[in-house]
């Protein structure tokens, strides 16, 4: 793709696109891809308020609590909605968490800073309810990342559009019923812009096949930290909080699999990779002391805040 700083335009395909031509257009390529008016063509609850919801699923206890979303089992989904053929069967052949189903309820102006998802996965998410506009940026020309974090550095964090040239980006927006399928590494960053907002997501990994990329490379290269680390101290607690953002187990169950995965994705990284790598990632440490407050913040926040608060947009996030 040419160098420039202009966003790409995102595909989009119908509601009844077939599984054969997603699976050979978007998802074995890793291509991002909008579906549009999907949410029409599935069963889907009627009484969709975040109240209803909160009764149904957050209440009973049927999710776990996140930063800001919720996450639980299959069975907390098909509550709400069933899950369309595109993502059942690609679902089916890949590694799953147990708790591979998220729940997003958002007031208006809630913002998820850029950021990719961990354990490899691929991301699917069906705005069930409002709107939300997205940046995806490309894992061939990634934003840079707070040192072994998936999360982008603030200063292009998402809130204005990346400046670098060559940065391969797109902006769209997500109405009610349609579905973005994120392949793993791309960054992201979210603005809700409804009042009420009620998003879904199934997430995998997928066991081969993987698209190699700079995002990839990074990956491998930390993962092979992990396994020089864990071989040295045969301990995961600091690796989980330095790549799994503080989430116990991260790594003994990465991807749902755990050790003998991150062996596969890592065992070939050479040595001379790793070392480099550490070196990059320490480079960007000053980056993140500068912005400690801010990454507290962001890490104590709650999903169901913005909807109590309904919060309105900071100035300084209204320039996205
Ligand atoms: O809806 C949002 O605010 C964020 C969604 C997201 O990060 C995801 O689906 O992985
Ligand atoms: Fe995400």
């Amino acid at each position: 793709m040419a160098k420039t700083t202009q966003p790409f335009e995102i595909a989009e395909a119908p509601a009844d696109i077939s599984f054969d031509e997603f699976d050979e257009n978007y998802f074995q390529p890793e291509i991002p891809v909008v579906i549009r008016g999907i949410g029409g063509k599935v069963r889907c609850t009627d009484d969709l308020t975040i109240e209803n919801i909160r009764e149904k699923i957050v209440d009973k206890g049927l999710v776990t609590e996140n930063t800001s979303w919720f996450e639980g089992p299959s069975e907390m989904l098909d509550l709400l909605v069933d899950t369309p053929e595109i993502v059942s069967r690609p679902m089916g052949e890949a590694y799953l968490r147990k708790n591979h189903c998220r729940l997003w309820l958002n007031g208006a102006g809630n913002f998820t800073p850029s950021h990719y998802d961990g354990n490899m996965i691929f991301v699917y998410n069906l705005q069930l309810k409002g709107r939300k506009e997205w940046r995806i940026v490309s894992p061939h020309t990634p934003l840079t990342n707070y040192p072994f974090s998936r999360a982008a550095l603030f200063g292009n964090g998402g809130t204005t559009p990346p400046r670098k040239k060559g940065i391969e980006f797109s902006e769209f927006v997500l109405e009610e019923g349609d579905m973005i399928f994120l392949p793993a590494f791309w960054h992201h960053c979210v603005r809700a812009t409804a009042e009420s907002n009620v998003n879904v997501n199934w997430v995998g990994t997928r066991k081969s096949g993987w698209v190699e990329s700079k995002s990839l490379q990074r990956e491998r290269e930390l993962l092979k930290f992990a396994l020089i680390h864990y071989k040295l101290w045969k301990r995961t607690g600091l690796l989980n909080l330095m790549l799994g953002a503080g989430i116990e187990g991260y790594v003994e169950n990465f991807a749902g699999v755990g050790w003998d995965f991150i062996h596969e994705v890592a065992d070939d990284v050479p040595f001379h990779r790793f070392l480099t790598r550490m070196f990059k990632e320490a480079a960007m440490a000053p980056f993140a002391l500068k912005d400690s407050k801010r990454i507290k913040k962001q890490l104590k926040a709650k999903p169901l805040d913005s909807v109590k608060t309904k919060s309105k947009p900071k100035p300084e996030e209204q320039a996205a």
